[in-house]
């Protein structure tokens, strides 16, 4: 892995850091903190199993430290990294009810950008062995910078990001992002802790054959989603498709922009905007989408183009290779024509 042709994060950094439009060498720095952030949770991560198998007992661990449970360990780490590196001058995320204003020593309020993050997405897969993510969504403040940051700076549309990107903590670790010039995805190699650029130019295959959805809410969906999920599973050209549902965003984008595929997490009886956070979520991974040259909506319209109202907010959300979402959407449309 780690041979001498391969790029690693780092120098692909400071590569790209002249063709970024706003660069001054701050936003290089707030990537690596989050690059930094995502090898020491990767550390956390690998270690859940062994921390199960000593039996740490109680609240506490053998060091007397209180034992957090990972999803809250990687808020902490995210928050730290990015606030110590004095890099953003907010941080808005989904373990947080609000967001969190940084002043930096050094410069006050100057920093330009606020980040929203998920930290450990999918995080009940943890103890069974399963792979987890964090999402992470960057966008230059609206409010000036010298004063303390708003909620504005954090309510934007998606289309507005300057950058996104997620880690999937898998067999191996990963860190995809983008920063509106293609996706790229690093491998991490765990012997050096270095990042490679392993995935360049990554592209979601137009057409899939992968459908990735929670079936065992089939009888709540809306009857649009009933009938795409008919359609998938229909005798017909490439059909029936497979069925993969890890039950973990990150992990399931990742394997459907490399093999081709869709993702739904749809609205259902009780719950008319589904489950997943728009500014933590959907958003950087909608970003991602469209730049792999995929799609996501909320069955209606584009993600990006929705305007956020609060921050925990939640959306409908078909994200993947460009024809299957277009075709969920159509089925989409035709029920609610009939409503
Ligand atoms: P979380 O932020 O509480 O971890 O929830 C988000 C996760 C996604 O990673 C995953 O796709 C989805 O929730 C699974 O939900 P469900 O178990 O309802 O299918
Ligand atoms: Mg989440």
């Amino acid at each position: 892995m780690a041979e001498q042709s391969l790029q690693t994060l780092g120098e692909f950094l400071i590569e790209k850091q002249d063709d970024f439009q706003y660069s001054t060498g701050e936003f290089s720095r707030l990537l690596s903190a989050i690059r930094l952030a995502s090898k020491v949770v990767n550390r956390e991560v690998n270690k859940a199993g062994i921390a199960d198998i000593i039996g740490v007992a109680g609240k506490t661990n053998i060091q007397g430290e209180a034992q957090q449970k990972l999803d809250v360990l990687a808020n902490e780490i995210f928050i730290t990294a990015l606030s110590q590196r004095e890099v953003v001058c907010g941080i808005a995320s989904e373990e947080n009810d609000d967001y969190i204003e940084i002043k930096s020593a050094a410069n006050g309020h100057l920093s330009k950008y606020v980040v929203l993050i998920d930290p450990l997405d999918g995080s009940s897969n943890i103890d069974v062995n399963v792979s987890v993510g964090t999402i992470f969504s960057i966008y230059r403040r609206v409010t000036e910078p010298g004063n303390p940051v708003e909620l504005k700076d954090f309510l934007q549309k998606g289309s507005a990001q300057i950058a996104a990107g997620y880690v999937v903590y898998g067999s191996s670790t990963m860190i995809v992002y983008t920063t509106g010039n293609g996706v790229n995805g690093f491998t991490l190699d765990p012997s050096l802790g270095t990042y490679y650029l392993s995935h360049p130019k990554m592209q979601f295959p137009s057409e899939g054959k992968i459908y990735s959805v929670n079936e065992g809410n089939y009888i709540k969906f809306p009857q649009g989603v009933k009938n795409y999920l008919k359609y998938c599973q229909m005798m017909e050209g490439d059909r029936p498709y497979t069925s993969r549902y890890i039950g973990s965003l990150v992990s399931d984008f990742h394997r459907n922009m490399i093999k081709g595929g869709i993702y739904l997490y749809p609205s259902y009886a009780n719950a008319p905007n589904g489950k997943l956070r728009l500014l933590y979520e959907c958003n950087p991974m909608a970003f991602i989408a469209e730049q792999a040259g995929g799609k996501a909506s909320n069955g209606f319209e584009r993600i990006m183009d929705i305007e956020p109202t609060e921050l925990h907010q939640r959306v409908p959300f078909f994200c993947g290779s460009r024809t299957m979402v277009e075709k969920a959407e159509e089925f989409m449309r035709m029920d609610a024509v009939k409503d």
